[in-house]
């Protein structure tokens, strides 16, 4: 199944718009958060990176109890962030620049101050009663548990003590799988699905290019409300999801019929860029239609086996029927990027990451696209979790697996994680639970720009909303592209040697091998490609490793460092390689 489509072939970076570029606020100064027009402003920045698309993090009409993941409005544009003409402004502008832009879709909860939740919350008897989940207390077994202490069962929120918060007024429970400013709304119920749809249509109709749907595994819950079964290793510190636990409020069979449901709804929306689309990466209108080109990306937190079913089935029939028949039946009926999370959960080592390549590539079911996600707004900076030197490993990985790679803004910069002191907490899941966590400020920092007062993310008299990464001076983006060895410069190597290699945006890959330190895989050209094929190797280890490697001709290193040069043997044959610490070779 050739790659034709651009969120397989390209790259795609994440935004995080509170801290990519402030230009104003909405008071018209600039107020140390980031925005629309600031996004706008940057556009040449991420052309000129070569990546195919931008997702931007929530920027709806939010309280901000949880950064915009409390959403309030899901077809407005907070003020904060600017206007809904600041965005059709974006929209254009990344249009003009072949750019796509994919939003970020928060259909498990919304805030607790949405209209529907505030009429839900208004009586028993309301009409939108049934949009959120609410329970009544559990019977007493006794005369003096006041019903307030009557949780319905024991399901817990991810961030910190129980999921159910008692409503004084209406005296039932209502479930929230996050904040309690952050109720669950009930997608067995069709008036809300047909209102979410609803919302998806409004910013396609737009011209947005896709959706990332946040916690798109926890949509569903068991409808018995049955206890979660009590997990023996349970450590909230840790966040394993590498462990798959029988839960009733995670990744119900009902959740596919949805997937299925919304991926018919995107698949019946044309291509934005269609006329502008090279002949090479475009697919024939007659073989594909307009189906697949805005795509659907889900946020899925899941061991492999039950991650790759969200890429669905070719049978999983969606209710509104909307699927044109004569699509080809390899299409799947799921998520186009059930986004795998794997290399940020696994340990920086090669066996545990060539076991997770391969075991992914294996459960893939056929006409499914592969993907990898090393860092987001969520989890500690790559260069924080495995080091400067082995982010640049971790950088080659990324680029030069098979499927699409996301990028998480200022990766490329190696920006790290920045301490915050305990009285400057923003993260409210921190602040619900402090300490006990993580509070997930640190990898939020604001983008580095250019060597001047406030790294150029907003003036030198506002204030960042967060402190910026102490070495800004040297790691900003116009210092480091001035910088032939830089981090920021192997990242646009890679990202131009992906867009011009078939190979590398659409090729196979074949024997993952880790041998001690050393993870190493081929690339191999596909069908219709120019028939380069790639040899990876990487050093995990801080010990040089000797080994052997087909002849070849070195096309990138870590390092920036010995590039064409020639490997292996003068005859052609394989010859002795060594690598050093850290190190990095794509070899042609
Ligand atoms: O499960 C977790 C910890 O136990 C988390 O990793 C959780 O799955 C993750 O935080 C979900 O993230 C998404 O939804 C949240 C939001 O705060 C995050 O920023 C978002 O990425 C609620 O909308």
């Amino acid at each position: 199944f050739p790659a034709t489509q651009w969120w397989q072939t390209g790259v795609i970076y994440q935004v995080y718009p509170r801290s990519f570029q402030d230009t104003s606020g909405p008071h018209g100064q600039p107020d140390g958060v980031g925005d629309l027009n600031g996004i706008t402003a940057r556009l040449d920045y991420l052309a000129a990176l070569g990546v195919a698309a931008l997702w931007i993090s929530p920027f709806y009409p939010s309280p901000m109890a949880d950064f915009g993941y409390d959403v309030a409005d899901y077809t407005g544009v907070d003020p904060l962030f600017g206007t809904p003409e600041d965005f059709d402004h974006l929209l254009a502008e990344a249009h003009k620049r072949k750019l796509r832009v994919i939003l970020d879709f928060v259909p498990n909860h919304s805030s607790d101050q949405h209209p529907w939740f505030l009429e839900s919350r208004s009586s028993r008897q309301n009409p939108k009663r049934d949009w959120y989940l609410w329970r009544d207390a559990k019977p007493s077994g006794d005369d003096w548990t006041p019903a307030r202490e009557r949780l319905p069962n024991n399901w817990m929120s991810h961030f910190g003590g129980p999921a159910w918060t008692w409503d004084e007024k209406t005296e039932q429970f209502y479930l929230h799988s996050f904040l309690a400013q952050q109720p669950d709304l009930n997608w067995r119920n069709p008036e809300v699905r047909a209102a979410m749809y609803g919302a998806m249509r409004f910013w396609l109709d737009r011209g947005v290019d896709g959706f990332r749907m946040d916690v798109l595994w926890l949509l569903i819950k068991d409808e018995f409300f049955r206890d979660n079964p009590p997990d023996p290793a349970f450590d909230d510190a840790a966040h394993d999801h590498t462990r798959h636990l029988a839960v009733h409020n995670a990744d119900q069979p009902g959740t596919h019929q949805i997937v299925a449901e919304m991926r018919a709804l995107l698949d019946t929306y044309p291509d934005t860029l269609a006329a502008s689309q090279t002949r090479r990466l475009d697919p024939e209108p007659s073989t594909l239609g307009p189906r697949s080109n805005r795509v659907l990306i889900g946020e899925i937190y899941l061991p492999l086996p039950e991650l790759v079913r969200y890429y669905g089935s070719p049978t999983l029939n969606p209710s509104p029927k909307e699927i044109d028949s004569t699509a080809p039946a390899t299409n799947l009926s799921g998520a186009n990027l059930p986004f795998n999370f794997h290399l940020i959960q696994t340990r920086w080592a090669a066996e545990a990451i060539a076991n997770i390549i391969r075991t992914y590539e294996e459960l893939l079911p056929p006409g499914a696209w592969p993907n990898y996600v090393l860092g987001n707004h969520d989890q500690p900076r790559l260069a924080s979790r495995i080091g400067q030197k082995q982010a640049r490993v971790a950088a080659m990985l990324l680029l030069t697996l098979r499927g699409t790679p996301t990028l998480y803004y200022g990766d490329e910069l190696g920006i790290e994680d920045v301490p915050i002191a305990p009285g400057q907490v923003q993260d409210p899941a921190e602040k619900n639970e402090p300490g006990k966590g993580r509070g997930r400020d640190p990898e939020r920092s604001p983008m580095l720009w250019v060597d001047a007062p406030n790294a150029g993310f907003t003036t030198a008299d506002a204030q960042p909303w967060l402190p910026l990464d102490a070495r800004w001076p040297e790691i900003n983006a116009a210092t480091q592209s001035r910088n032939p060895k830089s981090i920021f410069s192997l990242y646009r190597h890679l990202l131009a040697l992906r867009r011009q290699h078939d190979t590398l945006h659409s090729g196979g890959i074949a024997d993952v091998q880790a041998e001690g330190n050393l993870l190493r895989y081929r690339r191999t050209s596909p069908p219709d490609g120019d028939s380069t094929d790639f040899q990876v190797l990487l050093n995990l280890g801080n010990d040089m490793i000797t080994t052997h490697c087909a002849a070849g001709t070195v096309v990138l290193t870590t390092m920036l460092d010995g590039v064409g040069s020639m490997v292996g043997k003068e005859d052609g044959s394989p010859g002795e390689i060594t690598l050093e610490a850290g190190e990095g070779l794509l070899i042609a």
